[in-house]
């Protein structure tokens, strides 16, 4: 594969409502779109990170400045094969595994549009329909976040995730399932705002069936992760502690963990998303693929590995008119049937850039070249 350009544009995205976790709120999506050029194709990817280092580590600025200085560098100067080559180049470069896989998604993307296949089928991928949730925000009140899982359970969508923090969760969790019932698919996520001094609320928690509690202790434990296992029978689902295939196993062996969320930006890319898969898939542990409130390109990536098959869990790939006024590839990420989303069978991720929203996103354009 010969890499003749490559294209960073830094675009602000407004978003159509304020999207509250434990650790902050955003209102306007920051990204970087990634476009390499070569032998006649285009391949796309975005960066997930957020602009504050508040989920990670990583900000819009520092994956900016990780891919100009040390890893389009690398790109430029290897000799690149397959998308697996990339992550090989990548691999010295400690962390920083947003701007890697950032980089990597777009070569996936031209490496499949290049054989002419799917990015879907490019990573071994079956599904040609897949199943999604939606992930609810923290609102202001109980009551609004009642009114949002009554709309989007109206659309459909398979798994209802809502965000919670001390003081606002055992309350919306029982108030949802006093108004919706038993069967509705429902999960809570923390985003690491429990210690074990919580005990008495994840037990709480324990009592209302739900699909999984995700990622109540720290962003970078799975000790006590493990003892809190124990003490609960709703399986943990880690998201912020797992970096790579290697904590999976680890967290695996430990018994940190009963479900994985992979999320490509967070691991480093679609290799080792795929890796993680299998190793799941392998012990039994079902995994399903998070959102960072991504465009469609995002949105595109994420179908495409949730089309492998370990992938049992519905994920946070929801529709782009949930998020957007207008996205910008062209017709949006929408649902083909009430929360069902169709792996695209044209090669690479299947969407069309829309280049005049992508016009009134951007805020800087910078290309490199050989
Ligand atoms: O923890 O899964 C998370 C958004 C930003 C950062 C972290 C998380 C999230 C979400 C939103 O839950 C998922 C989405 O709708 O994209
Ligand atoms: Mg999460």
């Amino acid at each position: 594969m010969k890499i003749e350009r490559i294209e960073l544009q830094q675009l602000h995205m407004p978003l159509r409502f304020r999207f509250e976790t434990s650790f902050g709120y955003t209102t306007i999506k920051e990204l970087i779109l990634v476009s390499v050029y070569g032998e006649g194709e285009v391949g796309h990817a975005e960066s997930v990170a957020m602009s504050a280092p508040y989920y990670s580590e990583e900000t819009t600025e520092t994956v900016w400045h990780m891919m100009e200085k040390f890893m389009i560098p690398k790109l430029f100067t290897n000799e690149i094969e397959t998308p697996e080559d990339v992550d090989r180049l990548f691999a010295p470069i400690r962390r920083n595994n947003m701007a890697k896989a950032a980089l990597e998604g777009a070569i996936w993307d031209l490496y499949s549009k290049q054989k002419g296949i799917s990015l879907a089928k490019a990573l071994g991928g079956e599904k040609s329909v897949i199943d999604v949730g939606i992930s609810i925000g923290i609102e202001p009140t109980v009551d609004q976040v009642l009114a949002k899982v009554e709309r989007h359970l109206g659309e459909g969508y398979k798994k209802i995730k809502v965000k919670i923090k001390p003081g606002f969760d055992v309350e919306v969790i029982r108030a949802i399932r006093e108004r919706f019932g038993e069967g509705v698919p429902l999960m809570a996520d923390a985003n690491s705002a429990y210690t074990m001094e919580h005990l008495d609320v994840m037990k709480e928690l324990d009592q209302y069936g739900l699909m999984m509690i995700e990622q109540p202790l720290a962003h970078d434990d799975i000790i006590d992760h493990a003892k809190l296992q124990r003490e609960l029978s709703t399986p943990i689902c880690l998201d912020e502690s797992i970096h790579n295939v290697d904590d999976a196993r680890k967290a695996i062996e430990l018994g940190s963990c009963g479900i994985i969320n992979i999320k490509v930006g967070r691991v480093g890319g679609l290799t080792e998303s795929k890796r993680i898969h299998d190793l799941c898939q392998a012990h039994d542990i079902p995994v399903w693929c998070g959102g960072m409130i991504e465009s469609g390109v995002g949105r595109a990536h994420n179908i495409a590995i949730t089309s492998l098959p370990n992938f049992t869990i519905p994920g946070d790939t929801a529709a782009s008119s949930r998020y957007w006024e207008e996205d910008i590839v062209e017709n949006g990420v929408e649902l083909m049937a009430p929360g069902q989303l169709a792996v695209p069978d044209s090669p690479g991720i299947g969407y069309t850039l829309n280049q005049k929203a992508i016009g009134n996103y951007v805020i800087r354009t910078t290309n490199f070249r050989p």
